[in-house]
């Protein structure tokens, strides 16, 4: 039985058909993104266990989702970029022939929804009226990411309305299949504006739109149409002469990109108000003014949930006590949620995420370290009134950061944007719980997109370079790390709130004001340069966060090598160049004794 609700467009009509052919669903629906078509389907997942209701006095219309024990992260592994030359998918990309792909996943897909309903998605990536907007289809047969994708992006009419008759939208194919990781693939098809994904419920393998559309299929779009998809935060800052300035941060996943979003200025900072445009995607297109202009494609939140608290994010924190839906966190007896780093002290009894009892004393964490909230932007106190600006806002700086212990200074200012988008093509990062695999290790991430980058990130490069000679009012860039420790093994900086104090110094240098040295790795805050008013932090201290040791640098700078010869002749001269002065200007710095002790990594 098909449902088609009031959708008549040709396209998505003969995909759909096309599509139940070969999953073979027992129903179909077109969902229209109604009020009341989310309370039928709530209604299915708690008949179902596949939603738990949370204490709806307390909490109201949230919900818990508890995912298979084994698809909890994103599984890069498994996710391929399939383009008809491999060269174009490039070394940063698992890659398959097209046909080579469909041939292994048709099987898969064959009958796959039988016993199931197939739910059609017609969504819409970016504000409705944008010019810039993109429309997506997701077919699924997950109620869970049905109702994910009604919070992360517009659904529905809007998106209909957006298309139109034209047939360019993205065809997003997901079913969760048996969820066995062996039979779990995330296929991207750039060349035919197609994703094909099973085997998964988690967000970033099944919410289409996200990270295979607004990320891997638009960072390629973008690079045909002169522009940037990008894994950053966009953040309005007001100054206490109400100017309003936006930046834009790039930091791989759970690297606090929605605490940053969503920051609180420090008390010791009056007249200063941040609002939130975005927290984890940005696409940036060069406007005649010669600037570049940011939307955020999402109309949600997908955050890590531990670490969430009144202390540490209370935006986020009053954002997700209704109308969100949590996965795989601990449940109280009173039916609220908890997790690790929630301002309530631990319960004295629980069920942890997989629903099995947990006490203080149990020996694994009540929460999984990559639970999520799901929320919708309008939940959030602090959006921007430009969320829905169909032109975007004008970006002035962009900020690279990345959780590293040791060597990288609090923050640094590049040079111009292509020493920039040197120092965002060698960013490297310890990993997080967001992706399968080890944690705390450190490895490359330019630019935050290795995980998320469609195409060959030899050739990604050049197109930021490409970008940044189109513009004639480029924003200024910085490398900033939250996550220096000192000897103790302590964070040197407060984070958080106090992160304003290093954006109030980007923004006088945005300005052409600013104290700085001209260090070896780019310019360098002078020791008081950054307001520490109110901290208690001393001299030494900061001279810590700052400290550019060339002996530390000298083994960063020969591992860049591998990354470009990892890229061969795709690797940009003009950031081969910056390597060579990086290089020159760190042995310029080193003392031959200190070459003698230096340490290793990137
Ligand atoms: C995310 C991620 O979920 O980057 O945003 O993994
Ligand atoms: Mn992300």
């Amino acid at each position: 039985m098909t449902d088609k609700g009031t959708v008549t467009h040709a396209g998505i009509l003969k995909w759909v058909d096309e599509v139940a052919a070969l999953t073979k669903p027992d129903r179909v629906l077109i969902c229209d993104g109604s009020e009341g078509e989310r309370e039928q389907i709530v209604k299915e997942c708690l008949a179902t266990g596949e939603l738990i209701e949370l204490n709806q006095t307390r909490m109201p219309r949230c919900y818990l989702h508890r995912s298979a024990p084994h698809d909890v992260a994103r599984t890069e592994h498994l996710t391929y970029v399939c383009t008809n030359n491999q060269d174009d998918s490039g070394p940063n990309n698992n890659w398959m022939a097209p046909a080579a792909a469909k041939a292994k996943l048709t099987p898969l897909f064959d009958g796959a929804m039988r016993g199931r309903t197939m739910f059609v998605v017609p969504f819409l990536m970016g504000p409705s009226g944008s010019e810039f907007s993109k429309v997506g289809v997701e077919i699924t047969d997950s109620r869970y990411v049905v109702l994910s994708m009604r919070i992360m992006t517009r659904v529905g009419r809007v998106a209909l309305e957006h298309l139109g008759g034209s047939d360019d939208f993205t065809r997003c194919l997901h079913s969760l299949g048996d969820l066995s990781p062996d039979r779990r693939f995330i296929m991207h098809f750039p060349e035919e504006n197609t994703v094909w994904s099973i085997g998964s419920g988690y967000g970033g393998n099944a919410l289409l739109g996200k990270k295979c559309m607004a990320l891997r299929l638009a960072s390629w779009l973008a690079r045909k149409e002169g522009w940037l998809a990008e894994h950053m935060l966009i953040l309005g800052l007001q100054d206490p002469q109400n100017k309003i300035h936006y930046v834009c941060g790039a930091f791989p996943s759970a690297c606090g990109k929605t605490n940053l979003a969503m920051l609180v200025p420090p008390a010791s900072m009056p007249g200063w108000k941040a609002t939130t445009v975005g927290d984890d995607i940005a696409w940036l297109r060069p406007a005649p003014d010669g600037r570049l202009y940011a939307v955020n494609p999402e109309a949600g939140f997908f955050g890590v949930v531990p670490g969430t608290s009144r202390k540490t994010n209370p935006t986020a924190f009053d954002m997700i006590q209704h109308d969100t839906l949590f996965t795989n966190v601990a449940l109280r007896p009173d039916g609220t949620p908890w997790w690790e780093g929630h301002d309530d002290p631990a319960p004295a009894e629980a069920l942890d995420w997989q629903g099995r009892p947990w006490t203080p004393s149990s020996a694994e964490k009540a929460a999984h370290p990559n639970s999520r909230f799901t929320a919708p932007a309008t939940n959030c106190a602090t959006l921007s009134p430009e969320f829905d600006n169909p032109s975007g806002v004008p970006i002035e700086a962009i900020l690279f950061g990345a959780r590293r212990q040791r060597r990288v200074p609090l923050v640094y200012e590049a040079r111009n944007w292509q020493h920039g988008t040197f120092l965002g093509a060698t960013l490297s990062s310890e990993t997080t719980a967001a992706a399968t695999g080890k944690v705390g290790v450190l490895r490359r991430d330019p630019m935050a997109m290795w995980p998320f980058c469609g195409y060959n990130m030899g050739d990604y490069f050049q197109h930021w370079l490409d970008v940044g000679s189109t513009l004639t009012r480029p924003p200024k860039i910085f490398r900033v790390n939250w996550f220096r420790t000192g000897d103790d093994g302590k964070f040197l900086w407060p984070g958080f709130g106090d992160n304003l104090r290093v954006l109030q110094w980007i923004l006088e240098r945005c300005a052409g004001r600013g104290e700085f040295t001209d260090s070896a790795i780019g310019h360098l805050p002078t020791l008081h340069a950054i307001d520490r008013k109110g901290l208690s932090m001393t001299d030494q201290q900061m001279a810590a966060l700052l400290k550019v040791d060339p002996a530390e640098w000298v083994e960063a700078v020969a591992g860049q090598e591998d990354l470009i010869h990892m890229f061969g002749s795709h690797f940009p001269a003009a950031l081969r160049q910056e390597h060579d002065e990086l290089a020159r200007r760190i042995h310029t710095a080193i003392t031959p004794e200190e070459l003698e002790g230096r340490d290793s990594g990137m």
